[in-house]
């Protein structure tokens, strides 16, 4: 360490944070002339882009810095956050705004001929996440860090983000998404942290001098993790939490045999190999597939970020037996379920610690939240595959599995059904590991995402274990967004006149100060600011749409939008056949009814895993609706269909704002949560929704008269899908005459759409039909409604009085509390 005398030097030099407008400006240039070797003659926006947040990150890190050793020092329990995905999008606009530096940027860069929104759009996304879970994620550790909990996230560091998507001839089409061409300057990489992973080899056991059995794994292929650290600054705090992001490199011994066999080009080959493991993120959303190399990132990512843990655990030279005193570990969703396993063969295997000391250890340590009860999504690996990868982890499963069907045995032994259907291994032919019962088994919480979610979880899909441990393992923590990022940054004019009734931007840090502009809701003035202001983003989403898709949009129409992954749960298709069903509405209306009619802009956006042939087929239909809708006299004003291509945060930043109606309309019982529903209500936008998800609680707080429910409940779903499954159901008569439109040609070759219309002609597994009419009368409820425009902006305003319950402040409040038991820690 640096002797005393010497530390003077250092801490009179010591970077600083920004005091103002011109140090800024002084890092800004010395950034350009030097990390970039520009100059002020060849200063582009994209490296103005990049000296700013050069300068930006410089003062992140010395909060980051700052924060850490704070953390060190006070040597309390942390909380680590596993996510395969975490969808971050932008980082300059949120760094600044948090930092509280926006206003000397904003002008710092000014003075240098710069306009900072051109800066912003310089930045690419970081788009390593595919939907809810992964944007779940980001939201979270921005809430860790500004309610000031030591909290790091653990992730992988892909090199291709979810894919871009195009439209061409109405289809989807994927390119990959390289984000790293510019380099990133909102990442540190630490080469000096590099942990070898091992994957294959096999497993021998040996009994020691004291006479212990030693399992050991060896003989497999090494590669090497290295770290890169993301700044998460907290906003309105000096707290800086870390996000350490993972990359595979090839270790130095790689494949040195062949190398010295003379084989040097497959030598070479081979260790780029150790590199594709971190290099894609998996695009499925809501949906497993068995691929060897996906559980080989499980494993990396998993394995590194433990070895971490431990190794910072073990610095404090504390018994094993506080390690849950110091660390809790949240499982998002089972991606990172190997975690429990590896945890448990450190501890064995490595430190001696004895099994049942071990396992308490363990369980103590860990919470598992579950995002979906979708049958397709849940993981299942074939044993043979897993075995061969990670032969000592299977071992360990199966020790695992035997202690806990012992006990189960015991609790219950007249149950035989019930051992096979709660054990780890499903015993089909391979044999599978089940790892959400495995995540269940290896923690101490158990948590789903909203109120209806956790309730069918213990009903359905983990009854039995709800019989075996008790209910008091499994509970609920509703879902939310961060409101910096959803409200300030999004919509900053809304914040604004939020904070004139407000009286300051406390809501940002406290989102149930919201309710003080309930008052205001009947308010002439203040409606007609409300109302200009949800003009305004209506007319910058017009101009996004006049961007890429090349036509006008009416912003004095309503603004009814569906943006998320397609998926048939999700119902996108219910959403364009109800665009049919209007369309076709429109062209039997005479001129006095169109009089009458509510003008709309249909949005659609979001993307489909690119093996997903019914999603794709939903997008082709939805845009040839759009070119045959749009292009027709007849309508006019009165529709107009969008289908907005690559839909990601950032676009999401521009669309949510400007709805005056947004859709969630998942069979019921599908929808984990949703949180894009609780985006939009939080922007003044009302939800057109089934009783599903967050929607429910997003009722109980805005009031029923503020959303549009319809629908069936999930209640019911079960008997509706036995009654397709086992009779004639008739199709709803308006969704027949869609279907006849389809069938006709009117929207091109109808043979496009086959598998399409006979997925609810045939066993409606998503309940289409059931729902359309419900679906439809609620859309005449919207078109209505939407007519009286001091109601809706009250409604409007009511609703965003009300969604202070949505912020994920609350949802990190109620894990730190119920789940990991960590407190803050006050930045001095
Ligand atoms: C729910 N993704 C939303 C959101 O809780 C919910 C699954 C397997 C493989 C890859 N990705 C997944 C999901 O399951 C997922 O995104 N689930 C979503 O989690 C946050 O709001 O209702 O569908």
């Amino acid at each position: 360490s640096i002797p005393s005398e010497s530390r003077q030097v250092w801490q009179k030099f010591g970077v600083k944070e920004f005091g103002g407008k011109e140090e800024f400006q002084q890092e800004f240039i010395r950034h350009v002339e030097t990390t970039l070797a520009r100059s002020m003659y060849n200063c582009d926006d994209l490296a103005a882009y990049q000296a700013a947040s050069q300068a930006i990150r410089d003062r992140l890190i010395v909060a980051w810095n700052k924060t850490q050793q704070e953390h060190t020092t006070k040597d309390r329990k942390r909380v680590y956050y596993l996510s395969l995905e975490f969808l971050m999008g932008r980082a300059m606009d949120n760094a600044m705004l948090n930092a509280g530096i926006k206003d000397i940027t904003k002008s710092g860069v000014a003075d240098l001929g710069f306009k900072i929104e051109d800066l912003l759009e310089q930045e690419p996304d970081a788009a390593l996440g595919n939907g809810g879970l992964g944007r779940l994620a980001a939201c979270f550790i921005d809430s860790i860090a500004s309610t000031n909990y030591p909290g790091w996230g653990y992730g992988l560091r892909y090199q291709y983000g979810i894919f871009k998507q195009r439209i061409v001839d109405g289809y989807q089409v994927e390119s990959p998404d390289y984000w790293l061409t510019f380099s990133n300057p909102w990442e540190i990489p630490r080469y000096e942290i590099q942990i070898d992973i091992m994957f294959y080899g096999y497993t021998r056991k040996y009994t020691n001098d004291d006479g212990k059995v030693v399992h050991v794994w060896e003989g497999g292929e090494q590669v090497q993790a290295v770290a890169y650290d993301v700044p998460v600054p907290g906003y309105g705090t000096e707290t800086t939490n870390n996000l350490r992001l993972w990359a595979s490199k090839p270790t130095r011994e790689f494949d040195f045999e062949k190398f010295n066999a003379g084989d040097y080009e497959s030598s070479v080959r081979e260790s780029q190999k150790a590199e594709t493991i971190s290099a894609v993120l998996y695009p499925n959303d809501n949906f497993y597939s068995g691929k060897e190399l996906r559980l080989k990132q499980q494993y990396f990512w998993v394995a590194a970020s433990l070895n971490d843990i431990v190794r910072r655990f073990k610095k404090t030279h504390r018994p094993w037996k506080e390690f849950p005193d110091q660390v809790a570990i949240q499982l998002n969703d089972t991606h990172p379920t190997l975690a429990v396993v590896e945890l448990q063969r450190i501890l064995i295997d490595m430190e001696g610690v004895e099994w049942d000391a071990a396992w308490n250890i363990v369980t103590n340590t860990f919470g598992y939240t579950n995002h979906t009860v979708l049958p397709e999504a849940l993981e299942k690996w074939p044993v043979p595959l897993f075995t061969n990868l990670l032969p000592r982890h299977m071992e360990i499963i199966y020790e695992i599995n035997l202690f806990f069907l012992q006990k189960v045995e015991k609790m219950f032994p007249k149950e035989r059904d019930l051992l096979a259907r709660v054990s780890i291994i499903e015993e089909s032919t391979p044999q599978q590991v089940r790892m959400a019962y495995l995540a269940i088994i290896g923690s101490h919480k158990v948590n789903g995402v909203a109120e209806l979610h956790s309730e069918l979880i213990k009903t359905t899909i983990f009854k039995d274990f709800v019989t075996i441990y008790g209910p008091d393992k499994f509970m609920n923590v509703t879902n939310g967004i961060t409101p910096r990022r959803w409200l300030h940054q999004a919509n900053p004019k809304l914040s604004d006149l939020i904070a004139t009734k407000v009286g300051s931007y406390d809501f940002l840090k406290d989102l149930n100060l919201l309710k003080k502009i309930e008052p205001f809701a009947h308010d002439p003035k203040f409606q007609d600011e409300w109302v200009t202001i949800k003009k305004f983003n209506k007319a910058r989403l017009a101009a996004h749409i006049k961007q890429s898709n090349g036509f006008d949009v009416n912003v004095n129409a309503l603004f009814d939008v569906q943006v998320k992954r397609i998926h048939e749960y999700k119902r996108q298709q219910m959403n364009v056949f109800g665009v049919i069903h209007r369309y076709l509405s429109i062209k039997a209306m005479t001129e006095e009814e169109k009089k009458e009619a509510t003008p709309r802009v249909c949005v659609f956006g979001g993307k489909s895993a690119p093996g997903y042939y019914m999603a794709k087929t939903i997008i082709k239909l939805i845009n040839a609706v759009s070119e045959v809708v749009n292009a027709d006299a007849d309508v006019g004003d009165l529709l107009k269909v969008v289908f907005i291509a690559d839909y990601n945060v950032s676009k999401a930043e521009i669309i949510v704002p400007a709805s005056d109606i947004s859709q969630h309309i998942s069979t019921a019982g599908t929808e984990a949560s949703g949180t894009s529903n609780m985006k939009f209500v939080l922007n003044g936008g009302l939800i057109l929704g089934t009783v599903d998800g967050a929607n429910i609680e997003i009722t109980r707080e805005v009031g029923e008269n503020n959303i549009f429910l319809f629908g069936h409940l999930a209640e019911s779903v079960e008997d509706l899908r036995h009654k397709h499954r086992f009779s004639d159901v008739p199709l709803d008569p308006n969704l027949a005459k869609v279907f006849n439109a389809i069938e006709s040609g009117t929207f091109g070759d109808p043979n496009i759409y086959g598998s399409l219309i006979s997925s609810v002609t045939g066993s409606d597994y998503y309940l289409v039909s059931d729902d359309f009419q419900s679906y439809l009368d609620a859309q005449k409820l919207v078109d209505q409604d939407f007519k009286n425009k001091d109601t809706w902006v009250s409604r409007s305003i009511t609703a965003v009085a009300n969604m202070g319950f949505f912020s994920s402040d609350r949802a990190i409040d109620e894990y730190a509390e119920s789940i990991w038991n960590v407190e803050p820690i006050a930045m001095e």
